[in-house]
């Protein structure tokens, strides 16, 4: 496959930090031509907020919180991630801060989610990283303000935890019609990323992956469509990382599964660069190091070696670096790509 040896070409080559910094290059012009801002953020009842100075929503893309508490704002660190193709529906944040865990709760409650991805310790490199906004196995409950949780079951690994926690709304204005007052949460901790860079090999991250990507197919059985957040610390590096992974592997097994019929067609990215530089317009700085722009290859590299059926069986048209950066938006009948499998990775 193209991505195989792409991926083998680059490390030979030495490529990962000037495509990296290509990438950067690409993600400013966008963001100026776009006309991207955090206006918000500074707002002075807002700044305190963001857990990080210098990592803010856009005010083009932010999830904004429906029930506004008196004294408060509809402002959290928050982006909505729509990715058509690869039908994914993610909301990206931080990591949330003792004073925004209710606001944080709040907004799992309203956007419906019932998938949470923390890829995050609390405590890293010495310093907090998180505030410790869910339950672990020997806490049974907690309160923040309108909202509880409460532990039902922990599994996992020593790498990875599961829990399952009960989400109670306890005031009634957010329940719709007759709704039941409490929703069952699953926790999906990845405990084994290291404080700097990236875990020393994939499969036990793949095996994550794949566990979070089963809960989401239950979902969709039962017929539940919501958001999947993913968070980390600062909501960008390693959560940037998970949405390269999680996004390309389900265009790997599914293709493009971008709605033809309702008119939805979107255009696959053509390359791994697109695809970041496409998830870019919806948060700052996703994916933080040249590292973890290799860490996502390495992650699809040996997911495809493990799968090799799936491993490409077209032409080669994979380009590691397109310049060309293709805006993936839905309804514009003139992007439709009349035959998406040969666009990208070789299928
Ligand atoms: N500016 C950061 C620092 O110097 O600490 C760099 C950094 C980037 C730190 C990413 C952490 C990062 O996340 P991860 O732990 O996922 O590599
Ligand atoms: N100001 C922080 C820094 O540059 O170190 C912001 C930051 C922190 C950025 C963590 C990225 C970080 O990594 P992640 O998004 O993986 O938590």
């Amino acid at each position: 496959g193209a991505l195989i040896s792409a991926f083998a070409e680059f490390d030979r080559r030495n490529q990962w930090i000037p495509m990296y910094n290509k990438l950067g290059i690409e993600t400013s012009k966008q963001e100026s031509e776009l006309g991207l801002t955090a206006e918000e953020s500074f707002k002075e009842i807002n700044f305190p907020k963001n857990r990080y100075q210098n990592v803010l929503p856009y005010d083009q893309n932010r999830v904004l919180l429906n029930n506004v508490q008196e004294g408060n704002t509809n402002f959290l660190n928050a982006s909505p991630l729509l990715v058509p193709f690869a039908n994914r529906d993610y909301i990206l944040t931080q990591g949330p801060l003792e004073t925004t865990a209710e606001d944080f709760w709040q907004m799992v409650w309203e956007q419906n989610s019932r998938i949470i991805v923390m890829l995050n310790n609390i405590m890293e490199k010495g310093s907090i990283k998180c505030y410790h906004y869910f339950v672990d196995n020997d806490e049974k409950e907690k309160t923040f303000g309108n909202f509880s949780i409460k532990m039902e079951e922990e599994r996992g690994t020593g790498v990875y935890r599961i829990r399952t926690i009960k989400l109670t709304a306890l005031d009634k204005k957010f329940l719709v019609d007759d709704e039941e007052s409490t929703r069952t949460i699953s926790h999906f901790h990845y405990i084994n990323w290291p404080d700097f860079g990236v875990p020393n090999e994939t499969r036990s991250f793949l095996e994550f992956l794949e566990k979070t990507n089963q809960a989401q197919i239950l979902l969709k059985e039962e017929k539940i469509e919501s958001p999947v957040i993913v968070h980390c610390s600062a909501g960008i590096g390693r959560s940037g990382a998970y949405v390269i992974v999680d996004c390309v592997l389900n265009y790997l097994q599914k293709g493009n599964q971008s709605d033809s019929a309702a008119g939805d067609t979107v255009e696959v990215p053509k390359s791994i660069d697109e695809l970041v530089i496409f998830i870019r317009r919806h948060r700052m700085g996703l994916i933080q190091t040249p590292e973890q722009l290799r860490f996502c290859w390495k992650a699809i590299v040996d997911w495809l070696k493990a799968h090799p059926e799936e491993n490409g069986n077209g032409d080669d048209t994979l380009s590691a670096s397109s310049s060309d950066v293709a805006v993936t938006t839905n309804n514009d009948p003139s992007i439709i790509s009349p035959n998406p499998t040969t666009t990208w990775l070789g299928r």
